[in-house]
């Protein structure tokens, strides 16, 4: 039997790709139990960790992952057992996050914003055996969602609560009173580290198996291309589960040269602006609705952003008009960055052109990044200009357990087809153009058009929908659902709307715009063609 908790041969990357990236010094060898040791080595004393009043060097931050590592291994987990984190950007993050790790345990990641179907989903992908949440945030209760996920998930059977647990759940604070770990549990380097969720086009969202190798080589690397040193103060604004935030170059790489992380519970400027002034910030990274936000903000600020160097831009195209009023307002230097979850990240480098920083999503991190441009049928593209398809050093080769969302995304050779469609500029720098798959990039969070469209069709009055991403000045994208009702049957917005936030889905999933119409145009375009219908509404309605 092949051991559920190590990597899947699907998910490996074939040994002569591994063999050169060893060879050529991107996979180190560590895992991040060893870079945890290696880092409170490096920075003991430091300041690592502000969230909230909590304040840590880098030796109590290891400390502190020690003692959550060991509270965990007490409790009956055993390396390689998934552990689901829905976390905010609160004190627990870090320490729970880094104790797992050390423990040989596998985060999976969720947000804040994600409701019972969705975290059911997760857990059941994965298999978690824990669940982690807060008591409350934003004024909403997880204690109810997680009893109500361990009543539909058998594999659950602990759930650790973030302040004051329920009957049947453990507080998470007690997992520390435990004597520390010595050392970190030992985990091969090329296995999951941690699964994280993707964006996705289809259905619900797929997990995404990050390696310690991989990852780790991905945010090292990152925090050089963003000049991050042991003096740089980092604030992680958005949701710390995020890719972004995470690694690009996020708290793991601010973390990996020594410099200070601090946490903000909210990436509002009421919130941010005064951590910024407390804690002279020097890098952060925003979604473009946020950092418009922010330069509007900035205006009328009370506190001091002098510290501001670098604001890190992505998850949606930032429009060249935006990029250029980021030092105006900011007075920082602005990085666009073009990733995603599945690995593969782009910056523009700090000491390119004015031109390149503005025009474009920059160029990517490793020599290794493979980067093939295919038109819409899969023939190499010509002109520049083509759907990327990319394969390196820290882009999956596969998703977990998910054979036919594999097979169309990930080329026989490997190359991960991202769906964007860009233009590499003889430069070697990447401009995002549009997108070739269905979903709606709502903010930066992916929104996937069939999970809203599956939501509304399991409403009894509705007899079919069709959702499609519709251009917003302020969010990027918005969702508009196609709704027809069956013959005679009655619903309006409010309840529709009403009704997919009862199924237990993020907010930001909830169709931000309903029209009814009677039927769908289907000679044209083929009844089950959902593709071609989703393009027809959007460019009748939109165009
Ligand atoms: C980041 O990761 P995901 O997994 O939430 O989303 C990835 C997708 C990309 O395929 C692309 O469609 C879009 O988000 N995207 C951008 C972009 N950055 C991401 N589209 C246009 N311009 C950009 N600058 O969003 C993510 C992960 C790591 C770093 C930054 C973003």
């Amino acid at each position: 039997m092949p051991d559920p908790t190590q990597t899947c041969p699907q998910q490996l990357w074939p040994a002569p790709c591994a063999a050169r990236y060893r060879a050529r010094g991107y996979w180190r060898g560590v895992s991040f139990g060893g870079w945890l040791d290696e880092i409170a080595a490096a920075h003991g004393p430091r300041e690592a960790l502000v969230a909230g009043t909590l304040r840590l060097s880098y030796d109590e931050l290891r400390n502190l992952a020690r003692a959550y590592a060991a509270g965990f291994l007490g409790d009956g987990f055993a390396p390689g057992d998934r552990v689901l984190v829905q976390l905010p950007n609160g004190p627990a993050f870090l320490p729970v996050v880094l104790g797992l790790l050390y423990a040989g345990l596998v985060p999976v990641y969720a947000l804040p914003a994600h409701r019972d179907r969705e975290i059911a989903h997760l857990v059941a992908g994965s298999g978690a055996r824990a669940l982690i949440c807060a008591e409350s945030y934003e004024g909403f209760d997880y204690r109810p969602l997680a009893e109500a996920v361990r009543a539909a998930c058998p594999s659950l059977t602990r759930i650790y609560i973030d302040g004051a647990p329920q009957a049947g759940m453990s507080r998470l604070a007690d997992l520390a009173d435990t004597a520390p770990l010595d050392a970190p549990v030992p985990r091969d380097p090329g296995s999951v580290a941690f699964l994280q969720i993707s964006g996705g086009t289809t259905g619900f969202p797929k997990l995404i198996p990050r390696t310690h190798d991989d990852y780790i080589y991905s945010f090292e690397a990152s925090a050089g291309i963003c000049a991050v040193t042991p003096r740089s103060v980092l604030l992680t604004a958005l949701p710390a589960a995020h890719n972004f935030p995470m690694s690009s170059p996020g708290y793991f790489g601010a973390l990996s040269v020594g410099a200070k992380v601090v946490m903000s519970p909210s990436p509002a400027p009421g919130a941010a602006f005064p951590l910024i002034a407390a804690e002279g910030v020097t890098h952060t990274g925003l979604v473009p609705p946020l950092a418009l936000l922010w330069m509007q903000a900035a205006k009328a600020a009370k506190h001091d952003l002098n510290s501001l160097e670098v604001l890190l831009v992505g998850g949606a195209k930032f429009t060249p008009e935006a990029a250029a009023q980021v030092r105006p307002t900011l007075g920082c230097q602005l990085q666009q960055v073009f990733g995603m979850a599945e690995g593969l990240v782009n910056y523009t480098r700090l000491d390119d052109p004015e031109e390149v920083i503005l025009n474009t999503q920059g160029r990517p991190i490793s020599p290794d990044d493979e980067i093939l441009l295919l038109d819409e049928d899969g023939a190499p593209a010509t002109g520049g200009h083509g759907v990327l398809h990319t394969r390196g050093p820290y882009t999956i080769r596969a998703y977990h357990n998910a054979p036919e969302a594999n097979a169309r995304a990930f080329t026989p050779e490997g190359f991960y087809c991202t769906g964007d469609i860009v233009r590499l500029r003889p430069d070697g720098n990447l401009e995002v153009q549009g997108r070739a798959g269905d979903h709606i990039n709502r903010a930066g969070e992916k929104v996937s058009a069939e999970e809203i469209e599956d939501n509304l069709i399991a409403h009894e009055a509705v007899f079919d929908a069709v959702v499609v991403s519709v251009p917003d000045r302020f969010l990027g994208e918005r969702s508009c659902a196609f709704v027809v009702l069956h013959d005679g049957a009655k619903a309006e917005d409010r309840a529709l709307k009403a009704f997919i936030r009862g199924r237990g889905i993020a907010e930001f999933k909830v169709p931000d715009q309903i029209v009814f119409t009677d039927r769908f145009e289907t000679t044209a375009v083929g009844k089950t063609d959902r593709k071609a219908l989703r393009a027809a509404l959007k460019k009748r309605h939109f165009a």
